[in-house]
């Protein structure tokens, strides 16, 4: 390969599929398809992704390899690789997708937990990070605006006014699986890698919002807190979302004050925060100082032009949005990720059966079944899934594939949500800001 695509493979890729192929495999047969690829081009192929390719004749054409996809070792295009995270507490391993603010995720192959411990818990910020409050039981947030008794109350008093229950959920940045459109989104560029499922401790928002009585026109929240703008303008809020009066009285939507057994860190909106399962991450509000109920949808940052939108009609990727076309992305779409092996292992020679771990999850929806694939999508097998331990779990799941001889696999996965709907090959519905791109997840494997 020359040096031109070993600096390139992706953008090659993203440009013009065909002449990728082309140049990095030699020749190209016939379009969209790899098939009866042989003498120069299969070797070449199999130079380039380390090993025989069983399969080769289903390898569809214009999708780079997923041995020489971004991240994934030994990749020629991964020069710079992905930027260690250095934070206290959390694995060197979380990968750094933006640094001012501070966005880290988490390679699936580090979500095999069944519940994912702080160390592996994605971050995402929009704006500076709080200093860490020493008090965390005075703590004090307001509910106001629609509402009969508006209400100040510390965390302390929150704690020991209302019930408190315990559940296991997946929180997951909206704009997750965003790098894989083409031609690219605008944001933090996350694989599968911003989503966690952890054990969050509050209590029901809807048990507080009863207390202070929301009045019929109260039909929206708006949500608030104390991390600076970027610029450091304090009359500038980051950013702050809200839901439906519905979601907010969702037995499942939280005000939460521990993860995973422990007070919640600072880093995850220490000590309170608002999680509303199942819905994109940024409705979820870190260190909370307010929630306004309003008469009509909020409008505050992030909740306007294309911000957490899908769109109503498909748009020509790349084109110009029109603001009209979009809707609020609300419940976040069917996904799944391979968690055991990770992405670019190498297993001896002579292995004939792998075991697959996994986990999926389908926003306000359950999963009905997630399929695996050894040779390029031609044949699928069933995985075994578990249940959700609460409603808003991930489901796990387990498989065990057999491989015909030594060589290169790929092994994709793809979730059926309870509705019927399957994660497509290719992320659906462009948008500028790219929500919604649940491509199904595959990984390289080499027996050699
Ligand atoms: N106050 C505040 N809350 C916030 C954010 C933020 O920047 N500020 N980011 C949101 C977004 S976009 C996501 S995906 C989640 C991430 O939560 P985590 O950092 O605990 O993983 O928090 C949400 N809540
Ligand atoms: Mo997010």
């Amino acid at each position: 390969m020359s040096e031109k695509i070993e600096r390139s493979i992706e953008e090659l890729y993203r440009d013009d599929p065909q002449r990728a192929d082309a140049e990095v495999f030699g020749r190209v047969t016939e379009p969209n398809r790899r098939g009866f690829l042989g003498g120069a081009g299969l070797a070449a192929m199999s130079a380039a992704v380390g090993g025989a390719i069983p399969f080769a004749a289903n390898m569809p054409g214009g999708l780079i390899p997923a041995a020489m996809a971004q991240g994934t070792p030994p990749a020629p295009a991964a020069k710079k690789g992905p930027i260690p995270l250095n934070f206290p507490g959390k694995s060197d391993k979380l990968s750094v997708i933006g640094e001012r603010p501070l966005v880290a995720e988490t390679p699936e192959h580090l979500l095999d937990d069944d519940t994912t411990p702080y160390e592996k818990f994605y971050i995402r910020n929009n704006g500076q990070i709080p200093e860490e409050t020493k008090d965390p039981d005075k703590w004090k947030f307001v509910i106001e605006g629609e509402v009969n008794k508006p209400l100040e109350i510390t965390l302390g008093e929150l704690k020991s006014k209302y019930k408190a229950q315990t559940r296991r959920m997946v929180l997951e940045c909206g704009g997750n699986g965003r790098s894989f459109f083409s031609p690219p989104a605008s944001g933090n560029q996350w694989t599968n890698g911003g989503a966690g499922c952890a054990e969050w401790t509050g209590v029901r928002l809807a048990d507080v919002l009863k207390t202070v009585g929301v009045k019929p026109a109260g039909i929206y929240t708006a949500h608030y807190s104390s991390d600076l703008h970027l610029s450091g303008d304090a009359s500038k809020p980051t950013l702050s979302r809200g839901v439906r009066i519905a979601k907010a009285m969702d037995p499942d939507s939280m005000i939460v004050w521990g993860m995973n057994g422990q007070p919640l860190p600072n880093i995850h909106g220490g000590p309170v925060r608002l999680i509303y399962p199942g819905w994109a991450g940024s409705a979820s509000q870190k260190w909370l100082t307010k929630i306004v109920i309003r008469d009509k949808e909020h409008d505050g940052p992030g909740m306007t032009g294309t911000s957490y939108r899908l769109t109503i009609n498909p748009m020509v990727p790349g084109s110009k949005a029109d603001p009209k076309n979009f809707k609020i992305l609300e419940s976040m779409p069917v996904r799944s990720i391979i968690t055991s092996p990770a992405n670019g292992a190498k297993l001896a020679a002579g292995t004939r059966e792998v075991k697959l771990r996994g986990a999926s999850w389908a926003g306000d929806l359950t999963v009905r079944r997630v399929d695996v694939s050894t040779d390029y999508g031609m044949t699928w097998q069933p995985t075994k899934l578990e249940k959700p331990k609460n409603k808003y779990d991930w489901q796990r799941w387990t498989a065990a594939v057999k491989l015909p001889r030594d060589g290169y696999y790929e092994i994709w996965a793809r979730a059926m949500d309870s509705n019927g709907r399957m994660q497509p090959h290719t992320p659906p519905n462009w948008n500028p800001s790219g929500y919604g791109g649940n491509t199904m997840h595959r990984i390289a494997v080499l027996i050699a």
